[in-house]
C-alpha cells in the first residue's frame, strides 16, 4: 500500500488506462494519452499516489467493496507512453453497470451537463432518472475514495461528470483536503440555472478547499451563481451541510507538455513524415483541423466557410487542401450520431462540388492517429483551424503552437475557446460567422513570411514557458504539497 503521508489522490470518470480484449479474448490494460495523464503521471509516482476512476467498461456487478488497488507497475510493462518514469502508483476501478453507462455518462453527463455547460440548452436533456442515476454514481466514486484513503490525503476530484463527489465525502470526511478543477466552462447565470439541480451542483463546489477554472470568465460566472445560491439559501433553509470550508476560487489555464511536441516535431522521423504529407497533399498550402466529433468544436460550421472561401474566391481552387482529423466520440449519444450524419454529408457536398479529377479541398480522417502522426500534421499545416463554437481551453490549438519549431504557421482560434484569453497572436474569429472565419482564412493565406515568424515565435514563447509542468506546480502550490 502507498505510505500514508499527504498523498495525492486523484479522481476523475475515467483512468489513466484503459480495458481492451484482443481477438484470442484476452482482456488487459492500455495506457490512455491526454494532458492530465501526462501532467499527473510523474507526481503520482513521486508521491506513491493513488488514481480512482471508471475503466469505460460496463460492469456486471457494482456491489464491490474496497475495490482492489492495481499497482501500475503490474499493468504498464508493455508500453512506455510516458517515458520510463521512475516511481508507481495505484489504480483503483470502480465499477459502472449498463444501465448506468446509459443513464450517468451518455445521458446525464455528455446529454444534460456537456450541452448545456457549452451553451447549446436546445440539446440539454432534463430528465430525473438519469439525475438519480448520476447522483448514485457519485455517491459511489465518494464511497470508494473513503474506503481507499485516509483524512491526511489530499484528494483531487476532476471535471464535471463527478460534481456531487465533494458534497458527498466531505459528509464522510469533514476535515479532509479536498480540491476540484472543472475542464470545461463554467456558464453564465442564465445557462447555469436552466439545470434543476444547479444548487446541489454548487453546494458541492462550496464543500472544497480549493475549484480550479480555466478562464477568469468562468470563475466570475461560479462565484455569481454561489452569490444568488447564498441569497436562495437563507430565504429557503434548505442546506443540510454545515457551513465552514472557506472554497478558493482560482483560475489557472491548462497547458500541454510543450517539449514533448518541440522534440517530437525535430525529430527526423516526424519531418520525413511531414515532407511526406506535404507531397502527398499536392498545394501549396496545407490546413488543419483535430477535433473530437463534438458539436461544441464547431466543425461543421467550419467546413461551410471552406465552402464559401471557395465560392469567393475561385482562383483557391487546386491551390489548399484542408485535412480534417475527427476523434469518434460518444458515439452511443444521439446528438453526436446526428452530427456525423451532417458532417458526412457537408464534406460530401463540397468535394462534389469543387473536386476536379486530381484535387479534393478536403480530407477527412475519422479515427484516431498516433502521437508522431499527429505531430507530423500539425508541423505540415500552414494553418490550423481551431474554431470551437465553446471550448473550456482547447489543447490542440497549442499543440500546433509547440509542433512548430519553423516558426512559420498561422493559428485561426475562436474567440470562445478558453486558450483565447493567452494566445494573443492568432487570428482571432467568431465561428458562428461563416464570412468571417472564411475572411480570417483568406488572411492567413495571404500572410507574409515575416508576419507569420513575428506572430509564431511570440506564441511559442507563451505555451513554452505556460506549459502543463507549470500549471501543475500553481495547483500543488495552492494545495500546499510541493
Ligand atoms: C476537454 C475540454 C480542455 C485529438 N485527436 C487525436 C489526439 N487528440 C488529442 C489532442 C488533444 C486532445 O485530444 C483534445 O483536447 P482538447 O483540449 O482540444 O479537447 P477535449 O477533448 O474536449 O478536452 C477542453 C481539455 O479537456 C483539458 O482541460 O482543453 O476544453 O473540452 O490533446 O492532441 N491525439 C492523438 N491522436 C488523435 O487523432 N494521439
Amino acid at each position: 500500500m502507498p505510505s500514508k503521508q499527504h498523498k495525492l489522490i486523484v479522481i476523475s470518470n475515467r483512468l489513466p488506462f484503459y480495458k481492451v480484449t484482443d481477438e484470442t479474448g484476452t482482456t488487459r490494460w492500455k495506457q490512455a494519452t491526454g494532458g492530465l495523464i501526462t501532467a499527473l503521471d510523474p507526481v503520482l509516482r513521486k508521491t506513491r499516489g493513488v488514481w480512482l476512476g471508471w475503466d469505460g467498461s460496463a460492469h456486471s456487478s457494482v456491489t464491490q467493496t474496497p475495490i482492489p488497488l492495481i499497482d501500475v507497475r503490474e499493468i504498464d510493462t508493455h508500453e512506455h507512453l510516458l517515458g520510463d518514469e521512475p516511481g508507481y502508483y495505484y489504480i483503483g476501478n470502480i465499477p459502472i453497470s449498463a444501465e448506468e453507462v446509459e443513464e450517468y455518462y451518455n445521458r446525464f453527463s455528455n446529454g444534460t451537463l456537456w450541452s448545456l455547460f457549452h451553451y447549446f440548452f436546445e440539446k440539454s436533456s432534463i430528465n430525473y432518472a438519469s439525475w438519480n442515476a448520476y447522483y448514485e454514481v457519485n455517491y459511489r466514486f465518494a464511497q470508494h475514495l473513503e474506503s481507499v484513503t485516509t483524512p491526511d490525503d489530499i484528494i483531487w476530484v476532476h471535471d464535471f461528470h463527478l460534481f456531487l463527489v465533494p458534497f458527498f465525502l466531505r459528509k464522510l470526511r469533514p476535515q479532509q483536503m479536498i480540491h476540484f478543477f472543472l475542464h470545461i466552462p463554467f456558464p453564465h447565470l442564465d445557462i447555469f440555472s436552466i439545470i434543476p439541480w444547479h444548487k446541489q451542483i454548487l453546494e458541492s463546489l462550496l464543500c472544497c478547499n480549493t475549484v480550479g477554472f480555466h478562464h477568469k470568465q468562468y470563475l466570475r460566472n461560479a462565484r455569481e451563481a454561489v452569490k444568488l445560491y447564498k441569497k436562495e439559501k437563507l430565504s429557503t433553509g434548505t442546506v443540510t451541510i454545515e457551513d465552514g470550508i472557506d472554497t478558493r476560487f482560482y483560475v489557472n489555464p491548462i497547458s500541454i507538455d510543450f517539449d514533448r511536441f518541440d522534440t517530437t516535431a525535430r525529430s527526423a522521423e516526424v519531418i520525413a513524415r511531414k515532407e511526406e504529407i506535404r507531397t502527398q497533399c499536392g498545394c501549396p498550402h496545407l490546413l488543419l483541423g483535430v477535433d473530437r466529433l463534438d458539436y461544441s468544436k464547431g466543425i461543421k460550421e467550419r467546413l461551410l466557410a471552406l465552402e464559401h472561401l471557395l465560392e469567393e474566391h475561385q482562383e483557391l481552387k487546386g491551390q489548399l487542401a484542408y485535412y480534417q482529423v475527427a476523434v469518434p466520440s460518444r458515439e452511443n449519444v444521439e446528438a453526436y450520431q446526428t452530427l456525423k450524419k451532417e458532417v458526412d454529408e457537408i464534406i460530401g457536398r463540397i468535394n462534389g462540388k469543387f473536386s476536379t479529377g486530381v484535387w479534393s479541398p478536403i480530407h477527412y480522417i475519422y479515427n484516431v492517429v498516433t502521437f508522431e502522426e499527429l505531430v507530423a500534421l500539425y508541423s505540415a499545416a500552414d494553418i490550423a483551424l481551431v474554431t470551437p463554437l465553446r471550448d473550456g481551453m482547447n489543447l490542440v490549438c497549442k499543440e500546433y503552437i509547440a509542433s512548430h519549431a519553423d516558426n512559420d504557421g498561422v493559428l485561426i482560434l475562436s474567440k470562445f475557446a478558453g486558450a483565447i484569453a493567452e494566445i494573443k497572436n492568432c487570428l482571432s474569429i467568431n465561428p458562428y460567422s461563416i464570412e468571417d472565419m472564411s475572411s480570417a482564412i483568406y488572411c492567413a493565406l495571404h500572410m507574409s513570411l515575416k508576419e507569420r515568424n513575428r506572430r509564431m515565435i511570440k506564441m511559442r514563447r507563451n505555451i513554452r514557458l505556460n506549459n502543463i509542468q507549470s500549471w501543475l506546480k500553481n495547483c500543488l502550490d495552492l494545495f500546499n504539497i510541493n
